[in-house]
């Protein structure tokens, strides 16, 4: 079976990877095509286009970073739906976007005879590397049927969750106890030292507690180097909050942490990792 795979950012390059690592035959396409060398290397073939990536495969997935660019793979000049034969081909839309946008596209590709998936993740660069993100799927049953053994090796667990939309609402539900979660964490390191409670000592303490969690203890390093490499970018997060208010959550956390995101964001921090929050949090910062 040959796979497309446009989108080679962050998420993108070690996910196609693990396509390539299975066995799988791999036509990636990315905007900016240099980023593709690293697959390229593995024996992954660079489609000129993403309409010669669609052509040459049965299944192609999506991984770009929000609506509007997910919008233009599909239905922009030279998009995947203006391919020629489209007709029977699946295609997988794993970005975060918002519902309504997720189910466009399936409506987009019915139009044409294709079958649509969506099915964002849940997991940043290092589950995505070890094949062990959460995958959450939208759909036909039998169109998740048929792409879930490329999705096991992509993550831990991959559910269907409904029709199309579904695996983005529950995607934009985890990602909201995530934007909570870190800013959590960032709001207590601060109280803590406010007390003369050292990071290095919170964060030890934390992370053997209850609510001590994969998350805290692998970002656990990056926090006290007060260093960010993204991971899961911060603009991404906001993003994400963004699209979560959009679809109706309404909550005091919801809220407070939407409105920190993206205060951070227009303050520059969005190429950061997301655990920048703290950053932008802290008064000595300033
Ligand atoms: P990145 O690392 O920011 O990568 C974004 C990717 O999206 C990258 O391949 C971009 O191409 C591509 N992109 C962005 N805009 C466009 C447009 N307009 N057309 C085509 N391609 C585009 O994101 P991640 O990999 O961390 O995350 C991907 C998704 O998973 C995102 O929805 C997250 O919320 C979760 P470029 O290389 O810039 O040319």
């Amino acid at each position: 079976m040959k796979i497309g795979w446009i989108g080679l950012g962050n998420m993108g390059i070690p996910m196609a990877s693990n396509l390539l690592a299975a066995g799988y035959d791999v036509y990636v396409w990315n905007r900016t095509p240099e980023k593709a060398e690293p697959l390229t290397s593995l024996g992954a073939v660079f489609a000129g286009s993403i309409e010669k990536a669609v052509e040459s495969c049965d299944i192609i997935f999506t991984m770009v970073s929000d609506d509007d660019a997910v919008k233009s793979v599909y239905t922009g000049p030279g998009g995947l739906l203006s391919t020629a034969d489209v007709r029977g081909k699946l295609a997988v839309d794993m970005s975060t976007v918002s519902r309504e946008t997720s189910r466009f596209l399936a409506d987009q590709c019915q139009r044409v005879g294709m079958r649509f998936v969506d099915a964002p993740v849940s997991g940043s660069v290092g589950p995505a590397k070890e094949g062990q993100l959460v995958i959450m799927a939208g759909g036909e049953r039998q169109d998740f049927a048929q792409v879930k053994p490329l999705l096991d090796k992509l993550g831990k667990v991959a559910l269907h969750l409904g029709p199309n939309g579904a695996g983005t609402s529950a995607k934009l539900a985890i990602n909201l106890l995530l934007g909570i979660t870190v800013q959590g964490v960032a709001e207590t390191l601060l109280f803590a030292r406010s007390m003369g409670i050292t990071a290095e000592q919170m964060l030890t303490i934390i992370s053997e507690s209850a609510v001590g969690t994969p998350l805290i203890r692998g970002k656990a390093a990056s926090i006290l180097a007060d260093d960010y490499p993204a991971a899961f970018a911060l603009k991404h997060m906001a993003k994400d909050l963004r699209l979560a208010r959009e679809a109706g959550v309404s909550s005091p956390l919801a809220e407070s942490a939407a409105a920190s995101y993206r205060t951070a964001l227009e303050e520059g921090l969005g190429d950061l990792d997301l655990t920048a929050i703290l950053r932008f949090l802290d008064p000595e910062k300033k």
